[in-house]
């Protein structure tokens, strides 16, 4: 795949606690720093975005009594997993993962921080009506084709991907650049939705090889 002057690198959630030793950590999560910021080199556009919750976030189990992470809850917008405390606004947690280097980085979109809704996505929040203004700048500045990595695969880039297509924007997932979190088959039931929606999949490699 041959990289266009409009294609952007969306770079989602690459922040502290996701990576081991985090709270939320996603397995390997710190492997796609590396592959992230040589890919930050050959895209003109790279946006970020950053979870961003308040310490009463509704997504904390610890908000819940007698709750603990990863039960399922229902919420009014649908049914919402308890997360361990993370990316609290403003904690080192919800700071960029060390190591991560982007000196173009032009965006960077916080999501999360409404206490009552989660949002996974980038463009969307999770009551699945509430928009971030993703879609607004992407089209407002005519890109047209997006590049996902980060954190992680099986949520948050696999739920902005689908909602960049839904929205009518290229999608496609850098795979080793990106790792999840996979519980109860979550990684593979991503992949095939994302399939089902037209999103593409790609690797570091073969975009680097033909950049
Ligand atoms: C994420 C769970 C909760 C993610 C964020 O970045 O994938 N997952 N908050
Ligand atoms: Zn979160």
């Amino acid at each position: 795949m041959r990289l266009l002057p409009g294609d952007v690198l969306l770079v989602v959630d690459v922040q502290g606690d996701f990576l081991p030793g985090g709270p939320l950590a996603v397995p390997d999560g710190d492997a796609v720093v590396a592959p992230i910021n040589r890919l930050g080199t050959l895209f003109n556009h790279v946006l970020l975005t950053q979870d961003w919750h308040p310490a009463d976030h509704v997504s904390f189990a610890a908000n819940h009594p007698g709750r603990a992470p990863f039960e399922q809850i229902e919420l009014p917008y649908g049914r919402q997993v308890l997360w361990p405390t993370h990316c609290v606004q403003g904690s080192d947690g919800a700071g960029f993962a060390p190591g991560l280097d982007l000196p173009r980085a032009e965006l960077v979109v916080r999501k999360g921080f409404r206490p009552g809704v989660d949002s996974y996505s980038a463009f969307t929040e999770a009551d699945r009506h509430t928009p971030t203004g993703l879609a607004g700048y992407l089209r407002e500045r005519g890109l047209r084709r997006l590049f996902l990595a980060g954190l992680a695969t099986d949520f948050c880039v696999a739920w902005s991907a689908m909602d960049a297509a839904a929205a009518g924007f290229e999608a496609c997932v850098i795979e080793d650049a990106s790792r999840a979190i996979d519980m109860q088959g979550s990684l593979d039931n991503a992949w095939r939705t994302m399939g089902e929606a037209g999103v593409g999949r790609t690797g570091s490699h073969a975009l680097e090889a033909r950049a």
